[in-house]
């Protein structure tokens, strides 16, 4: 196993073995069958091409009002809780007491996309977001800490774990594409992207 610097990115490739991403798909698949996956709008009213769910106190929704923590899911439920064996790569690779309180999970098709942002809805920005890759490769784009500027990317594979902490937690990035058919753990294909987010 590896750890990637990339612009105070620390990605560490390979973390989870299949066998640990075969159970982290199966509880994902525990919460969206509760807190079904949906497609928010943007801010501008265009639906984002990223659908979500999510678990924890809160989970991150958006429409015409804007961006913001929700706890409960669309349907009006409270969002079921993180799963144990996702807080315990939050355990391994943050090493913190404080527990995150949302699981945003993203689900990317074939031709779905994120746009360059910055994780800015949470109260502190002195707590990492994590984020777990499963199912087919994205091609992650990282820029910097300001809008603009040259960009690098990189490949994020199925079982690669991201920890987006310290001076680069508020650094742009975003997925690009989706590489079809590039990993067998869903048997529909597509990335599961699960980002861990302290956020009160
Ligand atoms: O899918 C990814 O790798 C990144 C997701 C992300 O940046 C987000 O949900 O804010
Ligand atoms: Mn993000």
């Amino acid at each position: 196993m590896t750890v990637l610097r990339v612009r105070g990115f620390e990605i560490h490739k390979g973390l989870l073995d299949v066998s640990a991403q075969e159970a982290l798909v199966d509880a994902i698949r525990g919460v969206v069958s509760v807190a079904p996956l949906f497609q928010p709008d943007t801010p501008y009213g265009k639906p984002m091409s990223v659908r979500m769910s999510a678990a924890g106190t809160y989970g991150w929704f958006s429409d015409r009002k804007g961006y913001r923590y929700v706890r409960a899911h669309p349907n009006g439920r409270p969002w079921p809780a993180i799963p144990d064996n996702v807080l315990a790569i939050w355990d391994q690779v943050t090493g913190l007491e404080r527990r995150p309180e949302c699981c945003l999970i993203n689900y990317y098709s074939d031709g779905a996309r994120m746009g360059l942002h910055q994780d800015r809805d949470e109260a502190d920005f002195k707590w990492p977001v994590v984020s777990v890759s499963l199912g087919d490769e994205g091609l992650f784009r990282i820029g910097n800490t300001t809008k603009g500027g040259k960009t690098e990317s990189i490949w994020l594979q199925s079982g690669d774990v991201v920890v987006m902490g310290g001076a680069a937690r508020l650094t742009y990035h975003g997925v690009d594409r989706i590489k079809a058919g590039s990993s067998t753990l869903l048997p529909k294909g597509g990335r599961i992207n699960l980002t861990l987010r302290v956020v009160e």
